[in-house]
């Protein structure tokens, strides 16, 4: 029966957020405050204050203060809260007194919401000063962007912040020609060292560690073409030789990032844990070929949520989970609160936990050990007898996927639709 057929009555405008709520809870399943807050979940001010605008899009919610999106996150029980430094200090005011004061609030609101402020980025693609990049020709374009990053770094020892991400954003080009890809990489890395030197000082003058400077990396937008476009890019320019501190410097992947490019996440994120890299973390879900969605975790990929995770969890990832994501322009600005952001946490806490009940599943656990067993050959068997020693075993490889499938389900734990034959 298609419930949109036939005459429904007009909803009027106040009872809606009353249907949503209810529907909410007719969802069920929602964790509490309490337990969401047990996870390294991060809340960006920049995803709950997203207005809905885009190239093609006019904003569909109104602006939210940083005071309310830190006061809704602790109501929600996300416990780390994390800013681009112009999404809270105009542009204008960066370095200035009006910058002293803004922080002063902003330790004051997530002081008073028991949050605590997990990482802090520099905004290098927005303002048109960065309309050739951050590592344009200009040197003083450079000096500029050099001078944004270190006080970012200042900005993140004053709010206790442990991690700095950078997103180079416009770092590349839309016409061929005009740059030197090897120069602006250079270029580039100066940037970076500028951050992490500036780090050391002041990590040593307020006796903090210094902070984890993740690189972020986005296959296309907003330039044509990018000039570090995969995780396996950015590991090629930590590991380049050109930066002064490479041990300060990982990643911070994002999901949909690596999807965009037709990436197996998992296996991006495999690459940056073999390389002790894997650092922080941007979650989110989309379609792979496709521009930056951002949508809201596990509402796209599920089963390859589960198994990212299972991922991470085997290989003990403890960084954050960062909720770079947009709330669809459909929602209203109550609803980034109400339906939005919860349920983007307990979907994640829920695929975390199967993550868990996958590694402790008795039929992949004795597949997988199986699997690794191998066939029993003779000494000095050819190809042929090793082939054969195995074939049966590989079938596994197909059972582990209809297991991982029937966990997301809830099929392990019984979950049926009609008839189960035994
Ligand atoms: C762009 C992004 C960025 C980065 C952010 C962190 C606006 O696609 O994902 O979010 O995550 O700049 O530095
Ligand atoms: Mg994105
Ligand atoms: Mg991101």
């Amino acid at each position: 029966m298609n419930p949109t057929t036939g005459k429904m009555k007009p909803i009027p405008a106040g009872d809606q957020q009353g249907l949503v709520e209810r529907l909410m809870k007719a969802c069920g399943g929602a964790y509490s405050a309490e337990t969401r807050r047990k996870y390294y979940i991060t809340g960006p001010q920049w995803a709950a204050a997203y207005e809905g605008h885009a190239l093609f899009h006019a904003p569909t919610r109104k602006p939210v203060t940083f005071e309310e999106v830190i006061r809704q996150y602790a109501e929600i029980g996300i416990g780390y809260w994390c800013t681009h430094d112009t999404d809270v200090i105009p542009a204008d005011a960066i370095g200035t007194p009006r910058q002293d004061e803004i922080l002063g609030r902003i330790k004051q609101s997530l002081q008073s919401h028991g949050l605590e402020c997990s990482m802090v980025t520099t905004e290098t693609f927005h303002h048109a000063v960065f309309a050739a990049s951050p590592a344009a020709e200009s040197p003083t374009v450079r000096e500029y962007a050099s001078s944004r990053l270190r006080n970012t770094v200042r900005i993140g020892h004053e709010l206790g912040a442990k991690f700095a991400v950078y997103w180079p954003g416009s770092l590349g080009y839309q016409v061929q020609g005009a740059i030197d890809e090897v120069q602006v990489l250079e270029r580039y890395a100066e940037g970076l060292n500028a951050a992490c030197e500036e780090d050391i000082k002041v990590a040593k003058e307020k006796g903090r560690a210094t902070l984890k400077h993740c690189m972020e990396a986005k296959p296309f937008e907003p330039a044509a073409q990018i000039l570090l476009p995969s995780s396996d890019a950015m590991l090629a320019l930590i590991f380049s030789g050109k930066l002064t501190h490479p041990e300060m410097v990982g990643l911070n992947p994002e999901y949909l990032h690596e999807l965009m490019w037709g990436a197996a996440p998992r296996a991006a994120l495999a690459r940056a844990l073999m390389c002790g890299k894997l650092w922080h973390f941007d979650i989110n879900d989309g379609y792979p070929l496709k521009h930056d969605v951002d949508i809201g975790v596990g509402l796209v990929n599920p089963l390859d949520w589960l198994n990212v995770l299972v991922l991470l969890r085997s290989h003990n990832y403890n960084g954050p989970f960062n909720l770079d994501f947009k709330p669809p322009r459909t929602t209203s600005n109550w609803g980034v609160f109400s339906v939005s952001f919860p349920t983007a946490v307990d979907r994640f806490i829920t695929m975390w936990e199967m993550a868990g009940e996958v590694m402790e599943d008795p039929v992949i656990r004795e597949a997988q050990q199986a699997l690794n067993a191998g066939g029993a050959v003779s000494e000095g068997a050819d190809v042929v007898a090793i082939t054969e020693a195995t074939k049966e075993l590989l079938t596994l490889h197909e059972l582990i996927a209809h297991r991982l499938v029937q966990i997301l389900f809830g099929q392990h734990r019984g979950r049926t639709f009609f008839d189960q034959k035994s």
